[in-house]
This record gives structure tokens, sequence and C-alpha cells, in this order.
């Protein structure tokens, strides 16, 4: 018999860099739901499991509200975030990295350079953490996309956005020059999940240890 109790709602990205993986852990897992129906919400017809299909931006909220009790979602939207949950797993896929970066004629020394100078970031918590860190006073502009094309419209000295490739950086005419953060999915816990639940995420981390250790 089904315990009601003992149903794990999982917040996945709908479409992204993170679904194509997220699903495909479960799918590996041997739990199956449907998906790509548009339906915002679905239960696995074999597993304990709800599936909520959402933004990534809006992940941690619901996990750390209780809304779902688990998710999938990058660190470094997690850590931007500040949203309370627990880290059960790191899933070793969407690997990328934040990363500064100034205009490829910028002769750079350091991140002492930027004393006085501006970065544009969709990032600000992380950055303003880092430059905390490193005694370095830059003003950081807030935006939420295209934040490469920051310094050559006169918007910013040096960007901070994510790199996978790189190629993304090269074809605005900049050039990495600290990696500040490095970032991977991870699967985060709301803090207060039930007995019921808890076993039923234990049975889930069970599947996916064994789905890892094979694929390594
Ligand atoms: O719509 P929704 O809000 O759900 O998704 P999103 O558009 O905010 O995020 P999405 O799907 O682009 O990325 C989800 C997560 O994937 C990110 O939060 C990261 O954890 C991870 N990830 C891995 C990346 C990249 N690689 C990546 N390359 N996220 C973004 N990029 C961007 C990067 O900003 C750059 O502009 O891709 C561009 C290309 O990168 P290069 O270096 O390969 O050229
Ligand atoms: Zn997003």
């Amino acid at each position: 018999m089904l315990n009601k109790d003992s149903i794990l709602r999982i917040a996945l990205q709908k479409s992204g860099r993170l679904s194509e993986d997220s699903f495909g852990l479960f799918k590996e897992c041997g739990i199956k739901f449907e998906s790509g129906t548009g339906k915002l919400k679905t239960s696995s017809s074999n597993f304990p499991a709800e599936f909520l299909f959402l933004r990534d931006d809006d992940i941690p909220g619901y996990v750390e509200d209780g809304v779902a009790d688990i998710g999938i979602v990058g660190e470094n939207v997690f850590v931007e975030s500040n949203r309370k949950a627990d880290i059960s797993y790191r899933l070793g896929f969407s690997k990328c990295r934040l990363s500064i970066a100034v205009p490829r004629g910028v002769d750079y020394n350091g991140v002492d350079d930027f004393q006085g100078k501006s970065i544009a970031t969709s990032y600000p918590r992380i950055l303003g953490d880092f430059l905390k860190k490193q005694g370095v006073k830059a003003e950081i502009h807030e935006i939420s996309g295209s934040v490469e094309i920051a310094p050559s419209i006169g918007l910013a000295d040096g960007v901070c956005d994510i790199v996978s490739s790189g190629s993304t950086l090269l074809s605005n005419g900049l050039k990495e020059v600290e990696a500040i953060f490095r970032s991977e999915a991870i699967l985060i816990t709301n803090k207060k999940l039930s007995k019921e639940k808890h076993e039923t995420l234990n049975k889930l981390l069970f599947r996916v240890r064994a789905v890892q250790t094979a694929q390594n």
C-alpha cells in the first residue's frame, strides 16, 4: 500500500541546462514519470514521488519553504539564493564556474585592479563575498542577462558570469581572469523532512549512488 505521507515532492528544472540530466537520472534509477507533456506537476507510476517542473531560480525557495521536499539545482543558484536547505548529494553534471572577465586588451595584474572599478553580474552575493574576502572595494552592477556585453557598452569594467567552454567570453572580446566559484548540479533537501519522507529519500539516494557507481 502506498502511504501518502511518504510521497516525496521533487522539484526539477522545467527546461534548460539541468533538465536533460535531471530527467535522465530518474530514468536510470528506474523511476518512471511523464515529462514533456506541458504539465507542471506529475506523479511517478512506480515510486512514491511527485514531480514539479519549475524555473531553476525558484527551486531553492520552494525547497526551503517545504513546497517541494527535494530539488535539483545548480550550486551557483542555490548559494546565490541564500536559501536554507541541506545538500544531500553532489550530482556531477552541469559543471561550470563563475568567473570574472575583462576586455581582452586590458592588462590584468590581479584582483586589486578592481579597486574603485565596476563589475556587472547576475551573482551579486557570490561576487560580493569574494571581493570582500579579497579586500577589494568595487561597484557591483546587478543585471539579469546578457552580462557579457556590459564592458563593450561602457556599463562596467568587467563581468562576473557563468563560464563553461569559455566561447561566449571569447566571442564578446573578453578574457577570464579569476575563477571565483565552481559549481555542479546538487540535490537539496528541506531541513524539516518527515521520517516517512526521509525513508523515501534514502531509497532514492541508494539508487542514485548505484547508478553513479556503475557510471564511474
Ligand atoms: O529558465 P530557467 O530560469 O530555469 O533556466 P536558466 O536559463 O536560468 O538556466 P540554464 O538552464 O541556462 O542553466 C542552469 C544551470 O546550468 C546554471 O545555473 C548552471 O549551474 C549550469 N550551467 C552549466 C550553465 C552553463 N553550464 C553555462 N554555460 N549555466 C549557464 N551557462 C551559460 C553561461 O552563462 C554563458 O553565457 O552559457 C553561456 C555559454 O557558456 P560557454 O562558456 O560554454 O560559452
Ligand atoms: Zn534561471
